[in-house]
C-alpha cells in the first residue's frame, strides 16, 4: 500500500498521507514518495491546485516518525530533516497553490508541512503544536523560518518556547489557519477553494505566489523589481489576451497557461 495517495481529477490533485495507524507520521519512505510526486505536479499544466490531507479520523500528521528517528544516527536524522526541507521548498516554489486540509493532530514535521502550504483549512478538532521542543529537537524543516513570517515573532516564540498545543479556534484567531469548519466539511471546503482558484489564470496565480513567497522578504526596491520581472512577461501571454476578450464577450475565460 502506498504511503502517499495521489488522485487528480478535474484540475485538482488530492494528496493523502496514508499511514493512519501511525497518525500519518512522516517516515523516510513517505518523504521518498512525496518529493517526486510534488516535482511531478509542479510540471503539470493540467493541475491547478493541490490539497494535502491525512488519512483517517485522528491526524493530519503527528510529525516525523519518531520510532524511525529513535534508531537513526545524527547523519541519518540530518538527512531526514533535509527531506522535510526539500518537500517544504517544493510546496513554496511550485506554481500551483496548495491547501492543507487539517483534521486532528498536526504536530512537528506535519505542522511544518501545513505551514508551507499556501493556505490552511482546519477541522474543529485540529490540534497544533511543536513536540520537538520537549524532545530536545528542533523543527528543522523550516518552521523557524516560516512561522514568524506568518504569525509574528512573539507569537511564534510563544509556540516554540512553550510547546503548548493550540486548538483550531485559537489557530484561526492567531492566523495559523484561514478557515475552521466542521470535520464533515473539511475536504469540501478545501475543494471549494480549489474550484475558485480554477477560475483564475494559472500564470497570474503562479506569478503572484512567487511574488508573495519571495518578494515579501526582499527590500522594497528589490520586491518592486521582482514585481516588474514577473509582470512583464504576462502582458504578452495568450491567457492575458483571452482574459480581456472573455471580459468583453461576457463569457468565462478559457486559460491554457500560455
Ligand atoms: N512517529 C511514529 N509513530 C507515531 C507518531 C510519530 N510521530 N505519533 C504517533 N505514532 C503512533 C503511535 O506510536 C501509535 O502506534 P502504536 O499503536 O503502534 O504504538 C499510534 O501512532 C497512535 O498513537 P498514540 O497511541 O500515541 O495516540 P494517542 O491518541 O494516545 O496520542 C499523540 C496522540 C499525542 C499525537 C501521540 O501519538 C504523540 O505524542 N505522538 C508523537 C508526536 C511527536 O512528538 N511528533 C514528532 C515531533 S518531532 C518532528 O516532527 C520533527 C523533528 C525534527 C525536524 C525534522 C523535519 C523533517
Amino acid at each position: 500500500m502506498p504511503l502517499l495517495l495521489s488522485e487528480t481529477g478535474d484540475g485538482v490533485t488530492l494528496l493523502t498521507l496514508n499511514r493512519p495507524e501511525a497518525l500519518n507520521a512522516m517516515s523516510v519512505k513517505l518523504f521518498e514518495e512525496l518529493t517526486p510526486e510534488l516535482e511531478r505536479i509542479a510540471s503539470r499544466r493540467d493541475v491547478r491546485a493541490v490539497i494535502i490531507t491525512g488519512a483517517g479520523e485522528r491526524a493530519f500528521c503527528a510529525g516525523n516518525d519518531l520510532k524511525e528517528r529513535r534508531d537513526m544516527n545524527p547523519e541519518q536524522k540530518w538527512a531526514q530533516s533535509r527531506m522535510g526541507w526539500r518537500v517544504n521548498q517544493l510546496l513554496m516554489r511550485m506554481p500551483q497553490p496548495s491547501i492543507a486540509a487539517i483534521g486532528g493532530w498536526c504536530l512537528g514535521g506535519g505542522f511544518e508541512l501545513a505551514l508551507f502550504c499556501d493556505m490552511r483549512v482546519a477541522a474543529e478538532d485540529a490540534v497544533f503544536g511543536w513536540p520537538e521542543m520537549t524532545l530536545g529537537a528542533y523543527p528543522g524543516a523550516g518552521a523557524g523560518v516560516i512561522l514568524p513570517r506568518l504569525i509574528g515573532r512573539a507569537r511564534a516564540k510563544d509556540l516554540f518556547f512553550t510547546a503548548r498545543r493550540v486548538d483550531a479556534r485559537e489557530a484561526l484567531q492567531i492566523g495559523l489557519v484561514e478557515w475552521v469548519v466542521p470535520r464533515s466539511e473539511l475536504l469540501d471546503r478545501a475543494y471549494a477553494i480549489a474550484e475558485q482558484i480554477k477560475t483564475t489564470s494559472p500564470l497570474g496565480v503562479a506569478a503572484v505566489k512567487q511574488l508573495i513567497n519571495v518578494g515579501a522578504d526582499l527590500s522594497f526596491d528589490a520586491a518592486g523589481a521582482l514585481n516588474d520581472a514577473l509582470r512583464r512577461p504576462l502582458e504578452a501571454t495568450r491567457d492575458y489576451a483571452e482574459g480581456i476578450s472573455a471580459h468583453f464577450e461576457k463569457r468565462r475565460p478559457v486559460f491554457r497557461g500560455e
